[in-house]
């Protein structure tokens, strides 16, 4: 039976967010419980935790749950501070590879899958997307989105190159490679002979992709969502409340009801106390059946918090 102060990781293995944050847990050399959910909903398991937030990953840790990959990763780093992995520039390479980079990685697979995506893969990342998800117009984009793509590779190699150093913030791994990389890792998962084409000739950058798998993902044992669930019944809410150090509008809504949810897609309402705020994370507390009393962090970047009407 896991316990409260494991790392729960909510993921699937096809997940490139979820693929980052396992490069983080295998560069700090943690061990790591995983609940393998589903790609799409329903997600029994995970809504009691996240109170509606349906993406992959989140982590868990008692009962205190982070929605999306960015304050996941500085979460990971706050608790296990060895080694040093918030380097340099790390977060805006993180924010660039995750919504720009991504899009083309995105265009790119889907449109060259086209007719083998299947129905209701498609029917609910429109639900997820409010927007059609349509492989035709990916079909037509995957070209041009291939160029974007191999030019934005052409920037991992020249930051490389130009530093002479082994990763992207200096000599050692730190938050920026396994964000950067995982644009690679999607591509080279679905279509390995696409992406060794894309990356022709970038010899830094596949000495760097070399490095990160050979670092791997930490150690990672299979456990049901089930006992996650059991973990954040039994658990107190304790480790996720900073201080308040935010002045202004949202530290006003401290102590009242409030509505987070993801300013791209997937903007499902999640609604709690709003009970810290700091220049980098919201946090709420809410109480389900399930779970209990849990706290759940978003980042700011990435999310929108407002008052409950
Ligand atoms: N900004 C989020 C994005 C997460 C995201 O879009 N994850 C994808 C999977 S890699 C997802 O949840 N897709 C819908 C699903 O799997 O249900 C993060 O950094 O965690």
């Amino acid at each position: 039976m896991p316990n409260s102060d494991d790392i729960i990781l909510h993921h699937y293995d096809a997940s490139p967010f979820s693929d980052k944050v396992r490069g983080l847990l295998g560069l700090k050399g943690l061990s790591w419980k995983s609940v393998v959910t589903p790609n799409m909903m329903p997600k029994p398991d995970l809504i009691p935790l996240t109170g509606g937030y349906r993406r992959a990953p989140v982590m868990q840790i008692g009962a205190d749950i982070y929605c999306d990959s960015q304050v996941i990763m500085a979460e990971i780093e706050r608790r296990f501070p060895e080694p040093e992995t918030d380097l340099g520039s790390s977060w805006p390479v993180n924010l660039w590879a995750d919504r720009i980079w991504f899009q083309h990685s995105v265009a790119i697979i889907f449109g060259s899958l086209g007719d083998q995506v299947a129905p209701a893969f498609i029917a609910d990342r429109e639900k997820l997307s409010g927007r059609p998800f349509d492989v035709k117009a990916m079909a037509a984009a995957a070209e041009p989105a291939k160029a974007q793509w191999r030019a934005q590779a052409g920037w991992i190699e020249s930051a490389l190159a130009s530093a002479n150093d082994a990763f992207l913030c200096g000599d050692t791994a730190g938050i920026a490679d396994p964000s950067a990389h995982m644009n690679i890792w999607f591509l080279a998962s679905v279509f390995p002979d696409m992406a060794s084409e894309l990356l022709q000739g970038f010899d830094r950058l596949n000495e760097w992709r070399a490095s990160i798998k050979h670092i791997g993902q930490g150690d990672r044992l299979e456990i049901s969502g089930a006992d996650a669930i059991r973990v954040a019944s039994e658990a107190e809410p304790v480790e996720a409340i900073p201080e308040h150090t935010e002045a202004g509008t949202i530290c006003r809504m401290i102590g009242k009801k409030v509505i987070t949810s993801a300013d791209d897609y997937g903007r499902d309402p999640i609604a709690g106390e709003l009970i810290a705020s700091t220049n980098q994370r919201s946090v709420i507390m809410r109480t389900d059946p399930a779970t209990g009393t849990a706290t759940i962090t978003f980042p700011k970047v990435d999310f929108v918090v407002t008052e409950e009407q």
